[in-house]
């Protein structure tokens, strides 16, 4: 693992048919309308017709989550293919080639595997956008308004069989295109359990505030799991596989003692060389509480019988 400091862990058609979720309310197609992101401000009600986005651990905790500003989710970030700094990746040139791009779905557990193209694989899905806490397993967090797609609906397309018991999510790994590829001997890997993956928080990210994903945040598509450490929310996502058994993902192979696979956000649980109690909030000053499951136990704790259990939780 390369270590620059004590700090450093593990650690992109867009308005063509676009459909706001609100919780059970059903879907309402929308055209797009101005520029201002009423439905991000939890304003919606008062100035548009549009109706807030939803999931979750409530209609509460999503309007009074303070948005990360879009320059600070383009500007911090990690991405160990374009360099280890914060910085490095918004600062690589745009050497990405984002367009064309497919997602092969496949593995044994795929009875219709597919080679898909982004642009289909957008027009064919409903683009749904989502406030999501994000937490980075080196205790910094950012709230981001993410575009994309239910991960489930692409993995129904593929129509799973008994043998799909985890997915494995394969980056792009391509030394022409990213300056520090093949840092982690091999393509950035992760995975999930199958009821992981097909839960309904599960995105693949294709934008941010209604914006195609810069290459720094993973464009053109990434995974984005809100109740787990930012690590295994993999970018540019070439491949994803439905498989038997449980994928090694790259910072369990990394370093088994500090990551594992499920990597559940939980204070109680401490990083062998930091604490996981709090979190630091990019772009303001102090500390603030880190939350079980990151703030969606009501959605996912009953994936995981035993809170007590650290496997669940590095
Ligand atoms: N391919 C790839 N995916 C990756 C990483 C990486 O280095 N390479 N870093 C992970 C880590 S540690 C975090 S915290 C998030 C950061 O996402 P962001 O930069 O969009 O906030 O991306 C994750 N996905
Ligand atoms: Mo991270």
């Amino acid at each position: 693992m390369p270590i620059k400091s004590s700090t450093i862990t593990p650690e992109k058609i867009y308005k063509k048919r676009r459909t706001l979720i609100a919780a059970g309310l059903g879907v309402l197609a929308l055209p797009i309308v101005d520029k201002g992101y009423a439905w991000f401000n939890g304003k919606s009600q008062e100035n548009s017709m549009f109706l807030p986005p939803q999931p979750t651990t409530g209609e509460q905790q999503q309007k009074s989550l303070e948005l990360t500003p879009l320059e600070t989710i383009t500007g911090y970030n990690n991405y160990y293919e374009f360099g280890y700094g914060k910085d490095d990746p918004a600062k690589a040139d745009k050497t990405l080639i984002t367009s064309p791009w497919t997602v092969e779905i496949g593995g044994v557990g795929a009875d219709k595997p597919g080679l898909y193209d982004i642009a289909d694989i957008k027009g064919e899905h409903a683009i749904e956008n989502h406030i999501y806490r994000f937490r980075c397993v080196e205790a910094w967090s950012m709230v981001i308004p993410w575009n994309g797609i239910k991960l489930a609906d692409m993995i129904k397309a593929a129509k799973p069989n008994s043998r799909a018991k985890y997915v494995r999510f394969i980056t792009l790994n391509d030394t022409q295109q990213m300056p520090n590829a093949g840092w982690a001997n091999g393509p950035y890997v992760e995975g999930l359990t199958i009821e992981e993956a097909m839960n309904p928080l599960t995105l693949m990210a294709t934008g941010v505030y209604d914006k195609p994903l810069e290459q720094q945040n993973g464009a053109p598509i990434r995974l984005v799991v809100p109740w787990k450490y930012g690590f295994k929310s993999s970018k540019s996502i070439v491949k994803i596989e439905l498989v038997e058994h449980m994928p090694q993902n790259t910072w369990w192979k990394q370093n088994d003692r500090e990551y594992g696979f499920y990597a559940n956000v939980n204070p109680q649980f401490d990083h062998p060389r930091w604490s996981q109690a709090t979190e630091r909030v990019i772009g303001k000053t102090g500390r603030q509480p880190t939350l079980l499951f990151n703030g969606y136990a009501n959605e996912v704790a009953h994936l995981y019988p035993d809170k007590n259990n650290r496997l669940f939780f590095y």
